[in-house]
Formats: structure tokens, sequence, C-alpha cells
């Protein structure tokens, strides 16, 4: 199948180009590389090295023999998107590229604006762009598990049955998310079913977990296919950083009670989730929903895990209880159903100390490019303006020894922030670059 994967250089993004393009798919990528710029205005860096994507693409030519075509620029831009699908004609679309941090979405007013213009808007025009070029293209999109929140009742995927005054209907389950990029997602849904629903367009809304790990057979080839991984406390999720705390011996930060339950899976079955949503497309008109994780766990539970598996290896962890930056529940009922994507035959990778075990031997391989002042979460959800800028601590020392005026940290995000929008809004030229 041709597979035009949005968002093809990020964190699971590339992983999964690689993954498809092995499986015998001839592969895409669409990207403009803000992830990228958005690391230069936190001050955050993956702790791997990432090589640029012309790299990557030419690595994986090297080694694979299999070709993979770019196009760069933002899918916010109506001309370039459309001339991106005109141009590749793909069987399937896989929609990765969003701003997926939630506390960076949580920021500011700036970077709320952002987070939501950038996610709906994309995803806005990737469907009138299906609509009006390449109708019958099946449209995978990745939503997330925190579109529901934590509801007293289980949690099913995507459709509840409700009986109300004597009749019945099935309707989508409500949601009640977290974040000004968890609602972002949820605001997609609403405008794919509709897209659907009015213009028979197909689609698959994976709401998945949070994701953990970093290596899949096909990132170990090279160190130049490496994909990303984030540990800050803007960008990194919750078991990825534990286990960089654990390898720098800081505290593994449990926010709150600890007691959160999300649902969790290993990038290997992310990268399996997305092919069989692939294989096995939905009608034409049909909108369909799958929970995409294998496990549930509470945050406490994965750092008592990290801290065992570390103990085993002579590392010193121990866990703290953080004050939760966040507002949300700590402690609440969880069951959320996953059944789909097992009944379509994927077998799990679940968690195990084994695993843990690799990724703290893998932070080692790296440890010296771990910037300990990243490692705070700054983002206060309480507050309308917070910092999103780490400055490392020599450069602070510096400054101060100078006498300089430190820049405000919020400052310097929103003259990022404010350069990316004013692209968003300005670029209109189109181009397929
Ligand atoms: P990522 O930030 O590493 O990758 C996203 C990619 O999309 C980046 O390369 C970025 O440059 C690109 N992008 C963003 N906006 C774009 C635009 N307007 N035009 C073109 N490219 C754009 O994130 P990730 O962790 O790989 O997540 C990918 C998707 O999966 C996101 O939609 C995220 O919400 C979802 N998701 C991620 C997780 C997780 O744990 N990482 C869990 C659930 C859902
Ligand atoms: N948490 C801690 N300590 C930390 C970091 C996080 O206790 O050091 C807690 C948080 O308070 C939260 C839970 O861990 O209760 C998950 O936080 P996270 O940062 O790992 O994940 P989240 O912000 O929910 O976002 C991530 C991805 C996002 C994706 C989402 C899936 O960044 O793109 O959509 O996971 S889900 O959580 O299912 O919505």
């Amino acid at each position: 199948m041709k597979v035009l994967v949005i968002g093809g250089d990020g964190y699971l993004g590339w992983p999964q180009v690689m993954h498809l393009s092995a499986n015998g798919h001839y592969v895409g990528i669409v990207d403009n590389f803000v992830r990228r710029a958005l690391d230069v205005e936190c001050g955050t860096e993956s702790l791997i090295p990432i090589y640029p994507l012309e790299t990557r693409i030419a690595t994986w030519e090297e080694i694979s023999g299999n070709r993979i075509e770019s196009f760069v620029g933002d899918i916010t831009n109506f001309d370039f998107l459309t001339n991106a699908i005109r141009s590749f004609e793909p069987d399937a679309i896989v929609h990765y590229g969003e701003q997926r941090s939630a506390p960076y979405s949580m920021v500011n007013h700036d970077h709320a604006l952002f987070t939501q213009i950038n996610n709906v808007v994309g995803t806005l025009n990737i469907l009138y762009a299906l609509k009006e070029h390449r109708p019958e293209c099946h449209l995978v999109k990745l939503g997330t598990m925190g579109e529901y929140g934590t509801p007293n009742i289980d949690i099913e995927e995507g459709f509840i049955e409700i009986s109300h005054n004597g009749r019945r209907d099935v309707l989508p389950y409500p949601k009640q998310p977290g974040s000004f990029y968890h609602l972002s997602k949820v605001h997609d849904s609403h405008n794919i079913m509709f897209a659907c629903r009015v213009w028979g367009l197909r689609s698959t809304d994976l709401n998945q977990g949070v994701v953990y790990g970093v290596e899949t057979p096909q990132t170990v080839l090279d160190e130049r296919l490496a994909t990303r991984f984030d540990y800050d406390g803007i960008w990194g999720t919750v078991l990825n950083r534990y286990c960089v705390e654990a390898v720098i011996h800081h505290p593994l930060t449990v926010f709150g009670e600890g007691e959160q339950t999300r649902g969790f899976l290993d990038i290997r079955d992310t990268m399996r989730c997305v092919e069989l949503a692939i294989l096995n497309p939905p009608a034409l008109g049909e909108y369909r929903v799958f929970n995409q994780f294998t496990e549930q766990f509470t945050v406490r539970e994965l750092a008592e895990l990290v801290r065992q598996t570390a103990h085993k290896k002579g590392l010193p962890a121990r866990i703290v209880r953080e004050k939760n930056p966040r507002v949300e529940q700590e402690v609440h009922y969880y069951n959320a159903k996953h059944v789909r994507l097992i009944d379509l035959g994927l077998e799990p990778h679940c968690l195990t100390d084994t695993l843990v075990d690799s990724m703290l031997d893998k932070i080692s391989e790296y440890k010296h490019r771990v910037r300990v002042e990243t490692i705070p979460s700054l983002v206060n959800w309480r507050m309308t303006n917070n910092p999103t800028r780490y400055i490392a601590p020599s450069r602070r020392h510096a400054e101060q020894a100078a006498g300089a005026k430190l820049p405000s940290e919020g400052d310097l995000g929103s003259v990022v922030s404010a350069h990316l929008r004013k692209q968003i809004l300005n670029s209109r030229d189109g181009k397929v670059g």
C-alpha cells in the first residue's frame, strides 16, 4: 500500500515509517520539523542524538534498498498539504503530526493557542484535502486515551450504549480531557466523525495510551536510524522519565498520590497497531475508534518497577512524591476496554523488568547527555503564565556573574511561538518542498 506518514520525523512517526517500509509498503513522509524547533524553544533535547531527516532517509535506503519520499512543510498550510496528497496519492494516511505535549499546551495562552491551531487546523485540512482529492483513502489518526479522562465507569472503545427515558442509542463515549492538548484531540475526533458521516470518508481514530521504549527492530540497525527519546519535564513521558532519573541517581518523580492510572504500550506495539489498522480498513463512511494500549498501571507501580530493576543493577533509585503540577484525579477507578486491536491480531509486548533493564542500559550509554536542569516540571496547570525554557545552570551562573539581565523564560518561549504562529498564518505559497 502507499502510506503517507504525517509527522514522520517524530518519536513514533520515524520508526513507523521504517516499520511500514520494511513490511512492503511504499512510504512517504510529511513533516515541518516543528518538534525540533520546539526543543530549541524549550532548551530541551532528545537524550539519544537524532539525525536530520535526509540522513535518516538516505541511511534507510542504503540499508533496506527501499525508497522513501519526503514532503517538508506544514499541514496547517492547506495548499502545501493538498499538493503533497495529490502528488503521493496515498491509500492510507497515518497522522502523527501534532503538538503532543500536555505540559507544553498548558504553558500560557500563546502555547494553548498554538497547540489547538496546529492540531485542529492540521486535521481539518487533511479532511478537506481527502474529500476533494482522495476520498477513498483511509485516515489513521493518532488520538489519545486522555480524551476520556478518568470516569467512574468502564471506558468503552469510542462509543457507549445509553438508555435514557425509555429509549436507547449508541453514542460517542463522554470526553473529559485533562489539558488543552488532550482537548485538541477531542476536537479532532468530532471533526473526523462528522466528515465520515457527511462526506463518506473512512477513518480509524486510535486512542493511544502512553508509549514507552526507544528501540524497534529498525532503529537498532544503525545509529543514524535512532528515534528521539525525551525525558524532560515538558516532553518526557512518565516511564521514560523514571528510567532516565534512575540512571542519573535522581529521585523518581511520582506526582501527587501516584494512584493515577493510565493505559501504556511498548513502542513496538504502536508500530504494529497502526499497521493492523491500515491492513484492515473500515468501510467508506465508517468512523471507528480503537483504544490502543496493552496494560494499565498506576504511576506509582511503574516507579516501583523501575526502582526494583535499578536496584538489581546497583543503581540506588528512590521514589519521591512531588506536589502534582497538574490538576487531575490522583485516586480513581479506571478500567478501559482494549479488545479491538487484539481481535485484529495484536500480540502485545508486556512490560517486564527485562524491558526496563534494557532501557536502563540504553540510557546509560547516553548518560553524559542528560541535562539535569530539564528534569523538573515547570508547568503548573493552575497558572496561566508558566516558564517554558530551561536554562543550563552554567549559563545562568555565567550571566549572573557578568551582571547580565536574564531574559524572562516566558518571553523567550513567546518569541519562538509567535514566529511559528506567524509562519502558520502567513505561509500560503502551497509549494511542496
Ligand atoms: P513527536 O512530537 O515526536 O512527533 C510529531 C511530529 O509531527 C514531529 O516530527 C513534528 O515536527 C510533526 N508535526 C507537528 N505539527 C506539524 C505540522 N503542523 N505540520 C507538519 N508536521 C508537524 O510526537 P510523538 O510522540 O511521535 O507523537 C505522535 C502522535 O502520537 C501525536 O499526535 C501524539 O499526540 C500521539 N500520541 C503520542 C503518545 C506518546 O506517548 N508519545 C501517546 C499517545 C498519542
Ligand atoms: N507523571 C508523574 N511523574 C512524572 C511525569 C508524569 O507522576 O514525572 C504522571 C502525570 O501526572 C500523569 C501520568 O504520569 O498522571 C502521565 O503523564 P505523561 O507525561 O506520561 O503523559 P501525558 O501527559 O498524559 O501525555 C502522554 C503523551 C501524549 C499522549 C498521552 C497518552 O505526551 O502525547 O496523548 O501520553 S494518555 O495519557 O493516555 O492520554
